[in-house]
């Protein structure tokens, strides 16, 4: 689903629904900074005519970035890359048997030659992700950029006016 009505920036999809509690953290993220986006699921092994269209079209319908959360055998974001110039950040969702480093592993290990920029796994991940994907849109977008160092500001802020760690 679009964020606003006007046109998304960010494509943010995951293999499964069930990734959306990981996942919402991006959406949280790209919310607070004023990023356009899309949430879409798109399963590479449940759904790869879907992958192989939604990546070949994403640039031309305006998308500047990728966003793409998997767990397991986590191959969503390097089969996108593979399909589009747009830069993919991969998001490794935790599995339930291997805790998420089967997901890291997958997604972080790619051969040479089509890049997918990996996250850490879990929350943090997502949550870097919007960030990450809001600095590349900064490049040419002023507004996003104020965004994004008016949250480093108030992130910076808050750690310095309580430098008591006992404080509530
Ligand atoms: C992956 O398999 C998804 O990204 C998800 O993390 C994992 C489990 O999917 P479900 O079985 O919950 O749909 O493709």
């Amino acid at each position: 689903m679009p964020s606003s009505k006007q046109a998304p920036r960010v494509g943010v999809i995951m293999g499964s629904k069930s990734d959306w509690p990981v996942m919402e953290h991006a959406v949280e993220m790209l919310d607070r900074l004023g990023v356009t986006y899309e949430t879409r699921v798109v399963s590479a092994h449940r759904t790869p005519d879907l992958l192989f269209e939604y990546a070949k079209g994403a640039a031309e319908r305006g998308l500047q970035v990728i966003i793409a959360g998997a767990g397991g055998a986590a191959h969503l974001p390097g089969m996108v890359a593979s399909q589009t110039p747009l830069p993919v950040l991969g998001v490794p969702v935790e599995s339930k048997a291997l805790k998420g480093l089967d997901s890291l592993l997958s997604i972080a290990q790619m051969p040479g030659g089509i890049a997918v920029g990996t996250l850490a796994i879990g929350k943090a991940g997502a949550t870097n992700a919007g960030l990450l994907a809001a600095q590349i849109v900064a490049l040419q977008d002023d507004k996003v950029r104020a965004a994004v160092e008016a949250f480093r500001t108030e992130q910076t802020q808050k750690v310095l006016d309580n430098p008591d760690p006992r404080a509530e």
